[in-house]
This record gives C-alpha cells, sequence and structure tokens, in this order.
C-alpha cells in the first residue's frame, strides 16, 4: 500500500486499481449533487477528480484530525468544482459522502457552491479565481518561517491562467525557491464560453518555465502518472514544480465530455438517468439524496486553529511634543520592537517596492529571513499575508492605502471570507500623500473596510497612539487595519500639556478619547486632521467658545457609552476627517445618531473630491481641514 507524503516513487498498482475502480461512483456523486441541487459546476469538477483522488489521497494530511498542525496543505483555487472536491475528500474519510451529495447548494450548508474553509479539509475558501496559485505561496513561505516541514499543493484550472495575479504569485514562488510547492493543473481546454484557447490563448507551460519553474506533463485521468509525477515534484528541491494535467471536461460520461455547456449547469432528469448508466451507477441515489436533504447537515464544520499573535511586545515609546516625527516612522519603530520583543515570534512582514516610504527598513534589517519583498504585485501580497496569517506566521502588509486597500479590494475580502487575520499598515491614507495627486488620494478606506465583517480599522490621532496601536494589534487575532498619512503630525497634548497618549497610555480597540471637555459643541475628529481639531478648540476656547474634541481612531465600531454621553444633549456635533466626506467617519456617526434616535445638528468636514497635487497642508487648508478651517466652521455654525 503507498504511504501518505508522496515518498514513493510511484503509486502502487492495487491503489491505482482501487483509485480508478472508485472514480465512477465519485462522478456518479458530482452529477447527483448538481442536479439536486439543480445548479453546479458538473464539468471542471469531472476533469478535476482524479486529481482531487491523487491529492487527498496521498498528501501527509489526517481526515480524522483536519487541523493536524504539520499537515500538507491542499489548495483549491478553481473553487467551482467544489461537488469533485467534495466527493474526493469523502471518500478518504473526512465526512460522509451522503451528507455532502444531499446538502449540496442548499441553505445553511457547509457544503456551498465554491469550496469553503467550513468544510473539512478545505484549506482556503476560493471562487474568485486567480487567487489560489497565491494562498499556497503564503502557505509555502509560511512553512519556511515557521521551520515547518509541510509540503503545499494547489489545484487550478486552466480559464484561471489568464489572472495577473497568477503571475505575481508564480515569481514569487520562484524568487523565493519555494520548492515546497506544486501546482496542478487542469487543462481541460474548455471554460464557460468554449475553448480556451479561443476565449483568451495562454501558454500555461511557457508561462511557468518563464518563472523558473519546472513543468512535468501528465495525462490527469491517469492516478499512477498522476502520483508519479506530484512525487517527483514533492522529490525536487531546487524550484517549484507545475504539473499540467491534461484532461476532458465531464471526463466518463460521453455525452458531457468536451461539452462546454457542462462546465455550470446540474442535469436534466433524462440526461442524469443516462450519465448514471454510462457510469454504472445507480439513477435512484437522485431521489435517496432528495429524502435527506431536509434533515440537518451532519458534518461540523472544522476547527479553526487560533492565530499567532505577540503577547510581548516590547515597551511603549512616548514622543515628546518636539519629536517632529509622522505616524509611518511610530509604525516603523513599534514593529521593530515587537520583532525584537518576540525574537521566537514567527513574524513576516511583506512589500511591494515601498520599503522606504512604509518605514519597513529597520524590520528587514533585523529579521532579513521574515521579510517578504513582493515587487509590484499586490494582489497577490495580499493574499499572500492572508494565507500566511492562518498558517502559523503574524503577518503585516505595509503599503499605500491606494494599493492594499483599493486596490486589492477583492482579495481582501477573501481573507475576511476565510477569517485570516493579516495586519495590513496603509500609509499616505487621504490627501495626505505628499505631492502625488488625485491618483495616490486614499480617501476611501473606512468605506472599503466597512463593507467587511471581521476586519478591524485603527486611524490613530498622532505617533504616540500609532506607537500604542501597532503593540496592540500585534496582539490582535482578527484582521486588522491600520491607516496613516505621510506628514509629520503635532503630538496631541492633553490639558495639561503632556502627551495624551503617551506614558502609561494603553490602547483600547473600540475607545473615543475625549482630550478636550466644552459645553457648545462635539468635535469627533479622526487621523491625520486630530491634531488640527484639538488646536483649533483651543483656539475657540480663548474666543470664549468651549467645544469638546473626542478622537475615534475606531471609526467602524464607536463606544456605545463616550457617544451617548457626547451627543445626547449636543448643540452641535461636527466630523472632521481626512477622508471622502459621504463614507467614513461622518458616515459612522450619521448611522450612529440615527440608530440611537438622536437628531442633534451635525455637520461633517471631509474631502468632497479629488484633490490636486501639491502639499498636504495646503490641500487640508484648502479643503476646511486646517486648524483655522476647522476653528472658522464651528464659529460659522454656532453664529458668533
Ligand atoms: C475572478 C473571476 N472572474 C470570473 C469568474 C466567473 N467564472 C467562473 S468559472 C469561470 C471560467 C471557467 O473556466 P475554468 O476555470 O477553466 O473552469 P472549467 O470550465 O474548466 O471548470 C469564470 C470566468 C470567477 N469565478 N472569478
Amino acid at each position: 500500500m503507498t504511504v501518505r507524503g508522496f515518498h514513493d516513487a510511484a503509486l502502487d498498482a492495487a491503489d491505482a486499481a482501487r483509485l480508478a475502480g472508485r472514480a465512477p461512483l465519485l462522478k456518479g456523486a458530482v452529477l447527483t449533487m448538481t442536479t439536486l441541487a439543480a445548479s453546479g459546476h458538473p464539468g471542471g469538477s469531472m476533469s478535476s477528480l482524479e486529481i482531487y483522488q491523487v491529492l487527498y489521497g496521498y498528501a501527509d494530511i489526517r481526515p480524522e484530525e483536519p487541523a493536524w498542525p504539520a499537515r500538507d496543505r491542499v489548495f483549491v483555487s478553481h473553487g467551482h468544482t467544489s461537488p469533485g472536491v467534495y466527493a474526493a475528500l469523502s471518500d478518504v474519510g473526512f465526512f460522509e459522502l451522503e451528507d455532502a451529495v444531499a446538502h449540496f447548494r442548499q441553505a445553511g450548508s457547509i457544503f456551498e457552491g465554491h469550496v469553503e474553509r467550513r468544510v473539512p479539509g478545505v484549506e482556503w475558501s476560493s471562487g474568485n479565481l486567480g487567487q489560489g496559485l497565491s494562498a499556497a505561496v503564503g502557505s509555502a513561505l509560511a512553512a519556511r518561517v515557521t521551520g515547518a516541514g509541510w509540503h503545499t499543493c494547489v489545484a487550478m484550472s486552466d480559464g484561471e491562467q489568464m489572472k495577473g495575479q497568477v503571475g505575481e504569485a508564480r515569481r514569487l514562488a520562484s524568487k523565493y525557491g519555494l520548492s515546497d510547492l506544486t501546482a496542478v493543473i487542469d487543462l481541460n481546454g474548455l471554460q464557460i464560453s468554449g475553448a480556451t484557447s479561443k476565449v483568451m490563448p495562454v501558454d500555461v507551460a511557457a508561462g511557468f518555465l518563464a518563472d523558473g519553474w519546472r513543468v512535468i506533463e501528465v495525462d490527469g485521468h491517469d492516478v499512477a502518472a498522476l502520483y508519479e509525477a506530484l512525487a517527483t515534484a514533492r522529490a525536487d528541491r531546487r524550484q517549484p514544480c507545475a504539473v499540467l494535467a491534461h484532461t476532458v471536461m465531464g471526463h466518463g460520461v460521453s455525452f458531457m465530455e468536451g461539452d462546454p455547456d457542462f462546465h455550470g449547469r446540474g442535469l436534466t432528469g433524462d440526461e442524469y438517468g443516462r450519465a448514471m448508466r454510462e457510469l454504472g451507477q445507480d439513477p435512484a441515489w437522485l431521489d435517496r439524496a432528495r429524502g435527506r436533504r431536509p434533515a440537518p447537515v451532519q458534518t461540523p464544520a472544522a476547527p479553526r486553529p487560533h492565530p499567532v499573535t505577540a503577547s510581548s511586545t516590547g515597551a511603549p515609546r512616548t514622543y515628546d511634543p518636539h519629536a517632529d516625527t509622522d505616524d509611518r516612522s511610530a509604525w516603523g519603530t513599534a514593529l521593530a520592537d515587537v520583532a525584537a520583543a518576540s525574537p521566537e515570534l514567527p513574524i513576516a512582514v511583506l512589500d511591494c517596492d515601498l520599503m522606504i516610504s512604509v518605514k519597513t527598513g529597520a524590520f528587514a534589517d533585523a529579521r532579513p529571513a521574515s521579510f517578504i519583498e513582493c515587487g509590484v504585485g499586490e494582489h497577490n501580497a495580499a493574499t499572500v499575508a492572508g494565507s500566511m496569517s492562518v498558517n502559523g506566521v503574524l503577518t503585516f502588509w505595509a503599503d499605500f492605502g491606494v494599493f492594499g486597500a483599493d486596490e486589492v479590494y477583492n482579495q481582501q475580502r477573501l481573507n475576511d471570507i476565510n477569517q485570516a487575520s493579516p495586519k495590513v499598515v496603509l500609509t499616505h491614507c487621504g490627501l495626505d500623500v505628499g505631492e502625488d495627486g488625485r491618483t495616490h488620494q486614499c480617501i476611501d478606506y473606512v468605506a472599503i473596510f466597512r463593507d467587511f465583517f471581521g476586519w478591524r480599522l485603527i486611524v490613530p490621532a498622532d505617533p504616540n497612539q500609532t506607537d500604542r496601536a501597532v503593540r496592540a494589534a500585534a496582539g490582535m487575532s482578527e484582521a486588522v487595519a491600520l491607516a496613516m498619512g505621510r506628514s509629520r503630525l503635532p503630538v496631541v497634548l492633553d490639558t495639561e500639556g503632556a502627551p495624551a497618549f503617551g506614558g502609561a497610555y494603553e490602547f483600547t480597540y473600540g475607545a473615543i478619547d475625549v482630550v478636550r471637555e466644552g459645553p457648545d459643541a462635539v468635535v469627533l475628529a479622526m487621523g491625520t486632521v486630530a491634531g488640527a481639531a484639538v488646536d483649533a478648540a483651543d483656539t475657540l476656547a480663548a474666543e470664549g467658545i468651549h467645544v469638546s474634541v473626542a478622537l475615534v481612531s475606531c471609526p467602524l465600531d464607536l463606544d456605545e457609552e463616550t457617544m451617548s454621553r457626547l451627543c445626547v444633549s449636543a448643540p452641535l456635533i461636527l466630523t472632521v476627517e481626512d477622508h471622502h466626506v459621504r463614507s467614513g467617519l461622518g458616515a459612522s456617526v450619521a448611522e450612529w445618531l440615527a440608530l440611537s434616535g438622536i437628531a442633534a445638528p451635525f455637520l461633517r468636514l471631509g474631502v468632497d473630491g479629488y484633490q490636486s497635487s501639491g502639499a498636504a497642508k495646503d490641500l487640508l487648508a484648502a479643503a476646511g481641514l486646517d486648524v483655522d478651517g476647522i476653528a472658522q466652521t464651528l464659529r460659522l455654525s454656532l453664529k458668533v
């Protein structure tokens, strides 16, 4: 019997015969579940079926312990072939086949139309084509950073080879010599609109070869050949390998073979009967499965390992009022401190050719093996970060806001769906980007992260709060985005003239920090313009106008108690932010007021259009977001 781990050079003949003998049953399961659900993707599931049989049959995984930490990682990038994945996983014992067949694509079931991480054996939810290789690269990098010995495999389709992110991932794998990584590509030559060669010609082998991979071509329905290719790939210690598996869409059923119509539809009753008879399977399976569908799903969702977090993060630093520094530098320094305080902790920092601007150089110098330069490949970097975070590494990625958030919205969304916990540090947010102009002004980061369910967003007010927030984020098990501008900022001072966020201050997620108290108005300010809001309040105080200033660092989770205390009887509420005025802090506060039934006079100061190139101080002044502008808005609104 062939043992798990692809250590034998060839598949035992009895094993090969057993797998080949099971394939028609598993293809019958694919047809039964897609016919019962009247939707799904049988064609690709059948072309990939033997690939899944061999991967799940011989990777070093434990069906009885799906989260075994040392397991090989098997990723599936073309998540629409979930029927094939579920059939093959059940066949090695991850769950009962009938459960998946009966509950495929049923509301509330874990057996979704695209593979989902809640299904035991599934490493990564996919369905947005082109991201799976990046997830696998993240896993292979995580094995390296943690010193673990697992091998990573990823199954992909030929259609998704058109995506640019695949090229980004190939190059990163090759650059870092990830020989513990194998991709298997189902080359069935078809996709939704017909022949892949007509939809968009791609020379798959040439692409992998050009990027430094080894390429092995096999018949993707020959389990012995697939096994041998995967064993060869695994034994290769020099480079990552791509196994190009030549397959047939709808394999096993004559009228389905080679017909792209079966990419994405279930069979009619008549077609189902004919197909099952060809496969030697019982067409009565459909009615049996239908009978079971109203019963609850039996398979428990897979356990999720707790992500790695830092418990010691070093002594916080306090920047004094004359520090003349920026949040970016405070972040980079705090990161280096966290790494120094936890020398044994697996930490990685990803960069996309902006190390100098995003201030990760000190970490790169201290931990060069954990500093991963992804080049101009943000889509890949976003997914790599997510995957590393679920594979035992505290993972940071620092980039400009427009590239770490706007550019990669869908990758961050998929990280959310996967409950990954990367820490993404977004610099150059708002108008505060230097003189780069509107293409670089990330004025929508609150809006972006508002759309997700698991992400936390932190927008610190000054370098001291940045320092504390970075250390706190390193200890959080959630995905965290930290957003900041580029400029040097004033240190926010308390009423005694001491740093408001220095000394013993500790960052608490969701807290609102009230740094000035006054009865005439409430100013809720965020991020880059927090210091200006405080100075505006101090200017007005000298004129006899006393306003409260509350600094909101967590615009997606407003502290109820503080909001109520400040807003219930406020004569005027003003939000101030270097962000799109419709979708940032002002939107959060408007929503909070409406949901709380508070009808207070309410104004929003923010960015109401893309701005030109120019110094941040000039752009912010033009938007009324400097000290004078904020003070004047308050004077006019209070009619004094
Ligand atoms: C990023 C992205 N774009 C578009 C789609 C819609 N879509 C689903 S499958 C598919 C292509 C199918 O071709 P292939 O991946 O080769 O799968 P096969 O037909 O062989 O099953 C497309 C365009 C998607 N899922 N993800």
